[in-house]
This record gives structure tokens, C-alpha cells and sequence, in this order.
């Protein structure tokens, strides 16, 4: 079957937003929901079952050629796949596939279609395979939720890291980023707690619901009071068995999954506690919860007392002497709270440390490997009210378009003028200066963030005002006027205006010392595992002596004197997610990247319906115009002459030949390649260059091939 047209959009001369909004459109209609700009793949999400991920359809992916087939997802990981191998062109061996749109977008789904396919080509080791991809539904029942925007958020970011040694994957590893904690305390209207919660519940047998002490799901003030038609249980109840699998396969130990599940238990009990006051000064907990108190204890392993009052009063040493302070109504509500949060974060990390331990390659320390990650962030928000989180994820997908710009049009351009290629220039919007306005050091957003966080007495009000001081004139940032901490920032995808409410104290993202020496003293395991070590950048878990050493040679964490004892810090949250991203996008400069821009066609998650407004945005936005221009024009594919010559003489039949400029023409004389540029230190290819030329070296490997039997065949007739 040759290739429509529009199958590729870098294909098209006459190109307008208009004609691309048309293209892509005119293919969803027909369920034709990937579409490639060269080498990158746009994917509209279908929000329906499509027949197109059938084993037949990843068996013809295999190790296909591009022009063949019809676009898709599986065509990406068989491409990351082969250049892995080496087999498709030069560069680096380690692979990275960056999959980039907003909320609801659809970027989780084709991260597990990726997964998938990349398994299906390295068939080696079925059961490292299954655990490989037991991982995703585990992570999915932790780690998302239901939001205005997606029924299946992801809460978190991921980038799971696949290893392999030659052709069989030996083992992955998964990152972290950010997980959402603040809504194991509060869903927004049209909101739901994470997804783990709502499946315990339903699926749990009447014995262990005894066991871990659960009630009735309607009682419980973190699930909102809601729960779901009988419908919705029956599938909740299902996912709690494939997560219970997920946790088997994977290699968890009854035990774990047992420990896992009270503390589950003992934060929805947790969040039932309330407070009054009482004559005096002190707090008490109301009579009618005094039932949940108990419950909490007991789920947790602690001793009810102790649990009382770590809720009720903050133990501060000042100059060794140890001062109690009494909490108001609101300060043991934010206490409750942010156990809650921090058992729930918890879990959560250890849950991805353990895997990366189960998953960890077994391989001797001097065995090379190469790795394919895979970057599933959540996507950009805009809600109606947005917090401390929104911030952050956006932050993060503002980073992740950089990386796009970066790779796309500015190491590009910046090439063509370097080798001297005749070229013009393609603008594109530069989100650098947003960047900077969060990233500048040390008056950018998140800067003073970090400062205003590290004065107790500083208010959101404060940290606003600061803001609204210092960017008032940046073309990225607008000061609104209102009795609320509200400020706007001018994002590469829109407008987004914050609430500053709780972003100081979001921000600290401290314990008091008093509840992590509660929970070291839990009888139950993991509980006291969890609060005994700290989890390390990495995901894993490190013992506190450990993270105190690594701490040490680290600058970038705040090294500020503590009050002893007052407040045991875990991160600048918002500094640890920039922190982490930066080490992330360092892995990914220098890894082949592959892109994959996904659109959402409405904003009601309804299949068969586009929103040409909600559409177009996305393709300015994205800045899919310019991108297919660059494709179209532009030469993405940049060899040195020594790697060319090297990879291709094999077609001059000339194997030492010299790795010059002249070397790599000669090669290229010889097919009938055309459209190619020379540089002075480089070759400049377009995209669709490096399949014609691993046509032209397979071809030659079978007449190779060829030759080689009939001289085997002539030398067995000879004997
Ligand atoms: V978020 O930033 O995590 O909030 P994603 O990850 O971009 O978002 P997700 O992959 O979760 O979106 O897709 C949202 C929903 O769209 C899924 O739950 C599916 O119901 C639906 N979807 C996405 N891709 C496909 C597909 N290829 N086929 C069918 C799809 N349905
Ligand atoms: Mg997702």
C-alpha cells in the first residue's frame, strides 16, 4: 500500500492552519487518529475502542518500513527500537520518547500501547515482560484519579527507563515525579481521591473489610461522602483484583500488600477525626469521632494517645528544653491532614522503589546496556481554581516544551548556520522567557517561593505581593487585582491564573518530628520502614544516614539551620520537582529522541466530536505549523562525516575508507539518494533519508547472504 498524502503532514506544499486543522480533522473522521509530521507522530485521542491495536496489527509493525503502513503508535516503538539496535542510523544508542499534550490528551494510553509493542519486539524473558507491564496498572491505581479533565489522570509524572543488552530487555526502572498528595484531603467539585481507594473498597472480601477494619464507603469524609452507581462498583471491584494481581506479579509479599492496605484503611479513618475546643485552652476530639481516633490507631499500630497528641500539640527543643504548644482547632486539622499526606506520599514512593528493586536489571556491573525511556508527564491544567499543584505540573510541561523547541527548531538551526547550510529561518514561539521567569535565580518565581517559604512568619499574601512586584511588567506574568492571593501567569498553552493560597506551606512540605517518631514506633512494618528511612531522588528507599550524606555534598536542597526536633523537612517541593526534571532532561539531551504530540478533540472526553476551537489552539500552541515546516524543509537527520562513512562504506564495498567529506559523497554517489546537504563537518539528511539508506544496506546484506550460500553451495559440490 503506498502512503496517502496527508499521512504525512511534512508532505504537504500548501500549508496553512487551516489546511493542517483540515488534514488532521478529515483523518480523525475516518479513525485515521495518527497522522506523522516526518519523524514525529501526532495522535488524536479517539475516546472509543478502536480495532487497531489487535495482535495482527502489532505483528505487521515489526520491523516494518515507515512508508508501508499507515501511521501509528506501534511504527514509534518499532522505530526506538531498531535505533536501539543501531540498525536504523547513527547516534546515540539510548533512546528517549517524549510524549507531550495536555490533560486527557491521551499520553498514559500511549505510553502502555508503547510498552506493550516495545515487548512484543524483545520477546525474550516472558516473565520479566509481565512484570514489566503489571507495572502500570499498579502504578495507575495509586498514582491517578478522576479530575474535571480525565476520568484516568495521572497524578504524577513518570519516565520508565527499559534496559536492555543487545536485544532482550534485562530489566526498568521508573522516576518519579511529584505526586499530587493534597488530594488524599480534598477533591475539588467533580473530583475523586485516588483511584486505589474507591477499588479497595469495592473489591475487599467481607473478611478482610473486617480485618483491616473498613466501613461503609459513604461514611468516609476523604472520598467527599461519594462513592458510585452499582455500575461503577462492580468495575472498581474488578480493578481491585487486577491490582492484587499486578502486586503478585510484580513480586510484592502478602505481607506488604497486607501492611499496604491498613494503612490505606488507617488514612480514610484518619480523615474522619474532628476537633472542638474545650473550656480551657486544650483541644479535644469530639465525642462522635473519638471511635475514629481508636480505629486510626489501630490501623496504624500506634498508640492511640501518642496519636492524640501529635493532632494536638507541636513539641518544639529550644536550647534543651522541650516546649509543648497547644494546636488550635485549625492547626490539629492541618496536622490530621498532613499525615495523611505524607503516609499516602509515602506509600506511594515505596511502592515505585520496591518495583525499581524487583525490576532492577540482573546483569554483571560490566555489562553494557542500552535503555528506552519513556516520559509520560500529567498533562497541562487550567481548572477553575488552581493551586500549588497546577503549578507545578505546569512548570513541568512548560520544561517539556522547551525540550521539543530545543531539539526541533533551535540545535537545528543553530546547525545550519554552524556548517554553513543555505537556510531560512523558521520561527517558532520560544518559551525560554516563561521558563526563566519561573527558573531565574534568585528573583524567579520559584526562588522567591523558597525564600518566602523559609520565613514562618510569612503569609500567601506576602508571596504574592512579591510577585506582583517584581513582574508586574513581564509580558509572561499579570497581576490581578483581588482580596484573594491570585496572580496570572501567561503559559506557553494560555493563561492560567493561581490561587497563592497554601502555596508557602505546600511548599515546606515539613512534618512535625513528632509524627515521624509516632510512626517509627508502628508495629506495623512498612509503616515504621517508611518513617525510619527517607526515599531518595532515585526512588529508592535510603536509610536517614544515608540521605544525610547525600544531603551533604548536595547544594541544592536547602541546607538552612532547623529548630531541632521543631520540623524534619523532606524538600522544597517545588525546587525537588525542578531539580529532578533538570537531571531528567540532562538523560534526555543526550538520548535520540522521539516525539509524540497528542491532541485532545474536545473538552466533553466524546468520541466522533472535534472542537475546532480546543483543536486549534492545541496546533498553535503546540506549534505543529512550524514543526511541519521545519520536517518539510529542514534536514533532521545530521551524521558527522565520520559517522556516516563508517556506518555506510559497506555500500562502496570499500571497508577502509578513509572517513572524510569526500568519502561520504562517493558513498552516496553510488544510490540514487537524493536532496541531501553537505556541511563542513556533517552530512544533512531529511527524515525520510535514513530509511532509504538501511533499505539500500539491508538489501545488500541479502545479496551478501546470497553469495555467501552459493559459495557454501559451490564449495559442498567441489568436496
Ligand atoms: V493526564 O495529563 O494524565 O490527565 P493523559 O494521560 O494525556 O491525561 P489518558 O492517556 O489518560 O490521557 O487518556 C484519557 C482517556 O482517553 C483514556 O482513559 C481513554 O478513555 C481515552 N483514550 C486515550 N487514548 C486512547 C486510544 N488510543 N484509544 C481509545 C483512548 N481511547
Ligand atoms: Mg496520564
Amino acid at each position: 500500500m503506498e502512503v496517502l498524502l496527508n499521512e504525512d503532514l511534512a508532505a504537504l506544499s500548501d500549508l496553512d492552519e487551516q489546511s493542517l486543522f483540515e488534514s488532521l480533522s478529515q483523518r480523525f473522521r475516518q479513525d485515521r487518529i495518527y497522522t506523522y509530521i516526518g519523524d514525529i507522530l501526532v495522535a488524536i485521542n479517539p475516546f472509543k475502542y478502536l480495532p487497531l491495536y489487535e495482535k495482527e496489527v502489532s505483528e505487521s509493525y515489526k520491523y516494518h518500513e515507515k512508508t508501508k503502513l499507515p501511521p501509528h503508535i506501534f511504527a514509534v516503538a518499532d522505530r526506538a527500537y531498531q535505533s536501539m539496535l543501531g540498525r536504523l542510523a547513527t547516534g546515540p544508542r539510548n533512546q528517549c520518547i517524549v510524549i507531550s499534550g495536555e490533560s486527557g490528551a491521551g499520553k498514559t494510553e500511549s505510553t502502555k500501547l508503547l510498552l506493550r509493542q516495545i515487548m512484543e519486539l524483545c520477546r525474550a524473558n516472558s516473565q520479566l515482560e509481565q512484570q514489566i507491564l503489571q507495572v502500570n496498572p499498579l502504578l495507575e491505581a495509586f498514582g491517578n484519579a478522576q479530575t474535571v479533565m480525565n476520568d484516568n489522570s495521572s497524578r504524577f509524572g513518570k519516565y520508565i527507563q527499559l534496559r536492555f543488552h543487545n536485544s532482550s530487555v534485562k530489566g526498568a526502572k521508573i522516576n518519579e515525579y511529584l505526586l499530587e498528595k493534597s488530594r488524599v484531603v480534598h477533591q475539588d467539585e467533580g473530583e475523586r481521591n485516588f483511584h486505589i481507594f474507591y477499588c479497595m473498597l469495592a473489591g475487599i472480601s467481607p473478611d478482610d473489610k473486617d480485618m483491616y477494619g473498613l466501613l461503609d464507603p459513604t461514611q468516609y469524609r476523604y472520598l467527599n461522602g461519594r462513592y458510585g452507581s452499582e455500575d461503577i462498583v462492580r468495575k472498581w471491584g474488578e480493578k481491585y483484583s487486577e491490582v492484587c494481581n499486578a502486586m503478585d506479579m510484580v513480586g510484592f509479599e502478602e505481607q506488604e500488600k497486607v501492611d499496604m492496605m491498613t494503612i490505606l484503611a488507617g488514612i480514610l479513618s484518619l480523615g474522619n477525626i474532628m476537633f472542638e475546643p474545650t473550656e480551657t485552652d486544650a483541644l479535644r476530639v469530639t465525642d462522635k469521632s473519638m471511635g475514629w481516633l481508636k480505629a486510626t490507631a489501630g490501623q496504624f499500630g500506634v498508640q492511640e494517645e501518642e496519636l492524640l497528641r501529635s493532632l494536638t500539640c507541636t513539641l518544639s527543643v529550644t536550647r534543651g528544653e522541650a516546649i509543648r504548644r497547644l494546636h488550635n482547632q485549625q492547626q490539629a486539622e492541618d496536622a490530621r491532614d498532613s499525615i495523611a499526606k505524607v503516609a499516602y506520599g509515602r506509600v506511594f514512593g515505596w511502592i515505585v522503589s520496591k518495583v525499581n528493586e524487583l525490576l532492577a536489571p540482573n546483569v554483571d556491573f560490566d555489562v553494557e546496556l542500552s535503555e528506552i525511556g519513556i516520559l509520560d508527564i500529567f498533562g497541562f491544567e487550567n481548572f477553575a481554581v488552581n493551586r500549588f499543584e497546577q503549578l507545578c505540573i505546569n512548570l513541568a510541561n512548560e520544561q517539556l516544551q522547551y525540550f521539543f523547541n530545543h531539539h526541533i527548531f533551535l540545535m537545528e538551526q543553530n546547525e545550519y548556520k554552524e556548517e554553513g547550510i543555505e537556510w531560512e529561518s523558521i520561527s517558532f514561539k520560544d518559551n525560554k522567557p516563561i521558563l526563566d521567569l519561573f527558573l531565574t535565580k534568585p528573583i524567579g518565581i520559584l526562588s522567591l517561593l523558597d525564600e518566602q517559604s523559609a520565613f514562618p512568619q510569612a503569609s500567601d499574601r506576602d508571596f504574592v505581593d512579591k510577585l506582583n512586584s517584581k513582574f508586574k511588567s513581564s509580558p509572561h506574568y499579570e497581576v490581578v487585582r483581588s482580596h484573594s492571593p491570585l496572580f496570572t501567569v501567561v503559559h506557553y498553552a494560555g493563561k492560567v491564573q493561581y490561587n497563592g493560597l497554601g502555596f508557602l506551606e505546600k511548599n515546606r512540605d515539613t512534618i512535625p518530628a513528632s509524627i515521624r517518631s509516632l510512626f517509627i514506633n508502628s508495629v506495623t512494618p512498612l509503616l515504621s520502614l517508611l518513617f525510619a528511612a527517607t526515599i531518595s531522588r532515585t526512588g529508592t528507599l535510603m536509610p536517614r544516614k544515608a540521605k544525610l550524606m547525600q544531603k551533604a555534598d548536595d547544594n541544592f536542597n536547602s541546607t538552612r539551620k532547623q529548630s531541632v526536633g521543631a520540623q524534619f523537612k523532606i524538600m522544597v517541593s517545588v525546587s525537588y520537582l525542578q531539580h529532578s526534571l533538570a537531571v531528567l532532561m540532562e538523560k534526555m539531551f543526550v538520548a535520540s529522541p522521539h516525539f509524540v504530540r497528542c491532541i485532545k478533540p474536545n473538552g466533553s472526553k466524546l468520541p466522533d466530536q472535534v472542537d475546532n476551537k480546543i483543536v486549534m489552539d492545541q496546533l498553535r500552541y503546540n506549534g505543529l505549523l512550524e514543526t511541519i515546516r521545519i520536517r518539510r524543509d529542514g534536514f533532521s537527520w545530521r551524521p558527522s562525516f565520520k559517522e556516516f562513512a563508517q556506518r555506510y562504506n559497506i555500500l562502496l564495498i570499500k571497508p577502509d575508507l578513509p572517513l572524510t567529506k569526500e568519502s561520504c559523497m562517493s558513498i552516496l554517489n553510488t544510490t540514487e539518494i537524493h536532496g541531501w546537504k553537505c556541511g563542513s563537518s556533517r552530512m544533512f539528511f531529511k527524515y525520510w533519508h535514513q530509511e532509504e539508506l538501511a533499505r539500500l544496506l539491508e538489501r545488500l546484506g541479502k545479496a551478501a547472504l546470497v553469495i555467501q550460500k552459493d559459495y557454501r553451495s559451490l564449495r559442498c559440490r567441489r568436496k
